[in-house]
């Protein structure tokens, strides 16, 4: 039988859902207006005002935000509060430089942990369950989402973080974890060494996975499903929107609900700004309705994705979200970790290497590999083979300060990397995601 975290909520009939949503965003976006000079700025550049919005046929009236706006008013410009009425902030592993700050109040915060608790929950989560999260903990939120999720539930959290893999076998074993909270690529590498080490599927005491955090193909749940004897979910957030749980998976597996009560969806063409019906393909677009800290209005996520209401045989009522389908941006997710190219091109010509390089990604045994060609100058030409390998060394240790994971690094002749007559390739993505 399904379970609900909020059953009131989350199979409301989509009348009253509107009018709740309706009702939350008029006090949002006057909230919003009164408490953040930025988006008053947008509002007024566009002749809106808060009496405008009257409901949610009215949302199209607003401005979009996008992560270039983040950025102009980084670090404190978009918050709603005064600071000290926080008590956390997160952030995204960032563009170039400057990393977008998500700060939340307690209430912010609460709001959150329940999402993520109505996810747990999904998956047949209770006081019982014992969870193990094995997202990153720390300014990701991938960690202190689901943690504070499995909080909200009663569970017994395995606050592990991600890593170690040894240790998170051993734990999971020894107290008999039931849910497991991590990127897929991490599941499956998990799966791989539980093999190694013996494990059949039936000696793991695991009865579910919740994965996110990045693109992964049904391929890849059966093969997770398989090796580890669950049922996989997948689950979507972002930072700017709160973090993982704005939408999750129900038993049925076929798309991710989106939590409605607290975040609107639009889908627009990326193009135009135009938006688009249901089930059209295009730019996700959220609209918070009860932060208070960090309200993102019209918040362009770049991703790709279509939406489709109707009946779910789980019984609730939310939209839901397909798995994205890519990036309306040119930002890769390697191993869980938001990377742009603009980033390695930074660090390359920091470290005095020309913008001659190539990024190649792919997938080997659902783990992804992430290789950087690089173009050693000729003045390096005499170079012995134990100098270029300390070189790689170098630059590796600079691009892994930058972006959070390392790339393996290969300085190559110069001259050797295919120049182009157009748009330079400078990402090659081999791994079939969609
Ligand atoms: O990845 C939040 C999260 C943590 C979600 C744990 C799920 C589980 P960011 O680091 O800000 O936040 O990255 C957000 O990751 O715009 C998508 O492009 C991508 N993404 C997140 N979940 C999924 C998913 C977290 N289930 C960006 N499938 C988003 C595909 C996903 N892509």
């Amino acid at each position: 039988m399904e379970q609900y975290y909020q059953r009131e909520i989350e199979t409301m009939e989509p009348s009253e859902l509107k009018k709740l949503q309706s009702e939350k965003l008029k006090k949002q976006v006057r909230h919003v207006y009164e408490h953040n000079a930025y988006y008053r700025r947008l509002m007024d550049e566009k002749g809106v005002k808060p009496e405008d919005i009257q409901g949610v046929e009215d949302l199209c009236k607003l401005p979009f935000l996008s992560k270039q706006d983040l950025k102009d008013a980084y670090p404190t410009g978009m918050l709603s509060v005064p600071m000290t009425d926080c008590v956390r902030i997160h952030s995204t592993s960032g563009t170039t430089g400057k990393r977008v700050i998500a700060f939340y109040t307690q209430h912010d915060i609460d709001l959150w942990d329940e999402c993520c608790a109505r996810a747990i929950v999904a998956t047949g989560g209770n006081e019982d369950s014992i969870v193990q999260v094995c997202y990153g903990y720390g300014l990701f939120t991938g960690g202190m989402g689901l943690h504070g999720g499995a909080g909200k539930v009663g569970a017994l959290t395995l606050p592990m973080s991600s890593g170690n893999t040894e240790r998170q076998i051993q734990f999971m074993m020894d107290l008999g974890a039931s849910i497991l909270c991590c990127t897929p690529s991490y599941a499956a590498y998990i799966g791989e060494s539980l093999k190694e080490q013996g494990y059949m599927p039936e000696d793991i005491p695991l009865k579910a996975g919740i994965f996110g955090a990045e693109p992964w193909t049904e391929e890849m749940r059966q093969d997770i499903e398989k090796t580890l004897g669950i049922k996989a979910y997948d689950i979507y957030g972002l930072t700017e929107i709160s973090g993982p749980g704005v939408a999750f998976e129900c038993s049925e597996q076929t798309g991710m609900h989106i939590n409605e009560d607290h975040f609107i969806a639009e889908i627009i063409n990326p193009e135009t700004g135009e938006v688009l019906p249901e089930g059209e393909k295009g730019e996700l677009v959220f609209t918070c309705l009860d932060k208070e800290a960090f309200p993102m209005m019209r918040y362009r996520t770049r991703d790709i994705c279509v939406l489709h209401r109707g009946k779910c045989s789980c019984g609730r009522t939310f939209l839901k979200m397909a798995k994205p389908m890519g990036r309306s941006d040119d930002m890769m997710i390697i191993r869980g970790v938001n990377v742009f190219p603009s980033q390695i091109e930074t660090v390359l010509l920091k470290e005095g290497y020309t913008s001659n390089y190539q990024i190649i990604v792919d997938r080997v045994n659902n783990t992804d590999t992430f290789d950087v060609y690089v173009e050693f100058l000729p003045e390096d030409f005499e170079d012995t083979m134990k100098s270029i390998a300390a070189k790689e060394k170098k630059l590796q240790d600079a691009l892994k300060t930058m972006l959070g994971i390392s790339p393996k690094v290969h300085l190559v002749e110069p001259k050797s990397i295919a120049r182009s007559e157009g748009k330079a390739v400078r990402v090659i993505d081999r791994r079939k995601l969609v």
